[in-house]
């Protein structure tokens, strides 16, 4: 049977992931199968802002499924600075793409939203069902309140039209073709860069904020074969958190003596404490993905239960090696 699998934002940290992932599992549960085309796109291929580019997109490739991952993403910095446009544009995106797919009839279609735009007032660990139980973080409401539109809109187009469009929410993710930007980025592909220059120039290393919030964080890889494993053989509209486990959250001094010691630097680093630290956890459980999946293995982690190093290091290396060509 074939099938065109199209992945909107293909050439982004998690889109360069799946590619990666697709082309490398010789495993049955996660490599590419007999009878699919995998296109992934870049914002190239057509601004999915516009309903017009969006459209004929669908319809040159005619995807029989989806994997939307296209979206103005960016850290904690980002998301203070520019929550109108975090707001607009990805509401702009996520209408036309889960519209469109709609029109398009499309078999499944499977969407991204993230921890952080869980409830700031919570208990732990957060859960699937906790999305809506109220407002998310201020740093971040615009993005927030624009993912968990997609919640809303794939229970809608399920009722209405019996679309089966489904949602996953990953925990902050790192690993290879990240954004390394210096402001706008996350913070391990940021803090990599400033380490990377502090050592390369001999100037100080700051990190930002106390480094007492803490973290779950999610190895692009990793998270790429539970997309695939979501797109081929999870029936349900309602979202499923894609994270390591509740033991596994770091701090973000963890983070940096993770960088630190990845990127060889010799010197001290200190925080800045005048920048904001967001929100100080947003703990998620991965119960429901481990009753699912109750064997996958992560990569592992050097901090607490999860060796760190390996992963900070292959990601740090990818930096080190495309420096002058990654997004900065
Ligand atoms: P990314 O590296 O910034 O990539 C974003 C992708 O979206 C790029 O391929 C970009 O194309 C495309 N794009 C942006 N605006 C577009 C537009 N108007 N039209 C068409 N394409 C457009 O993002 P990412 O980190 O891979 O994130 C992928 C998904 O995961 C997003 O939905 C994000 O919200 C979600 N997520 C990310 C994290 C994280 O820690 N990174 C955590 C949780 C959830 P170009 O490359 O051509 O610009
Ligand atoms: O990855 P990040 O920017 O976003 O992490 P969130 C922010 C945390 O890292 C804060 C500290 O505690 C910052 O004080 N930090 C330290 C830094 N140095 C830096 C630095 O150089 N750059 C950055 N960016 N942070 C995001 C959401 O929240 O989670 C996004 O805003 C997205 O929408 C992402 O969903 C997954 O984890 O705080």
């Amino acid at each position: 049977m074939s099938s065109v699998i199209l992945v909107t934002g293909g050439s982004g940290l998690v889109g360069k992931a799946i590619e990666w992932v697709i082309e490398n599992d010789k495993s049955e549960r996660f490599g590419k199968k007999e009878g699919e085309q995998w296109i992934f796109l870049t914002s190239k291929d057509g601004d999915l802002r516009q309903r017009e580019d969006t459209e004929a997109i669908f319809k040159k490739y005619k995807p029989t499924h989806v994997i939307h991952l296209a979206a103005v993403v960016g850290g904690l910095f980002k998301n203070m600075k520019y929550k109108l446009d975090m707001l607009r544009e990805n509401m702009l995106i996520n209408d036309n793409v889960l519209d469109v797919s709609k029109e398009f009839k499309v078999d499944k279609l499977v969407s991204c939203l993230s921890t952080c735009i869980f409830p700031d007032k919570t208990t732990y660990p957060i859960d699937e069902t906790m999305v809506h139980d109220g407002p998310p973080h201020e740093s971040n409401f615009g993005y927030a309140m624009a993912k968990r539109m997609i919640d809303v809109q794939n229970k809608a187009y399920n009722e209405q039209y019996g679309c089966n469009f489904t949602s996953v929410i990953p925990t902050n993710i790192f690993g290879p073709h990240d954004n390394y930007d210096l402001e706008d980025s996350h913070v391990l592909p940021g803090l990599t860069h400033k380490c990377y220059l502090a050592k390369k120039n001999n100037t100080p290393f700051i990190v930002g904020g106390t480094g007492k919030p803490l973290r779950q964080f999610i190895y692009s890889r990793d998270l790429a074969k539970l997309f695939i494993w979501v797109l081929r053989e999870y029936k349900e509209t309602e979202p499923i958190i894609l994270s390591v486990g509740e033991k596994d959250e770091v701090s973000i001094k963890d983070v940096a003596d993770a960088i630190v010691d990845a990127v060889g630097f010799q010197g001290e680093y200190s925080f800045d404490t005048t920048r904001a630290d967001g929100q100080y956890k947003k703990t998620a459980s991965n119960e429901k993905l481990l009753k699912y999946l109750p064997d996958f293995e992560f990569t592992p982690f050097n901090v607490g239960m999860y060796h760190f190093d390996i992963a900070v290091k292959e990601s740090t290396q990818w930096f080190l090696e495309n420096y002058e060509t990654c997004r900065r």
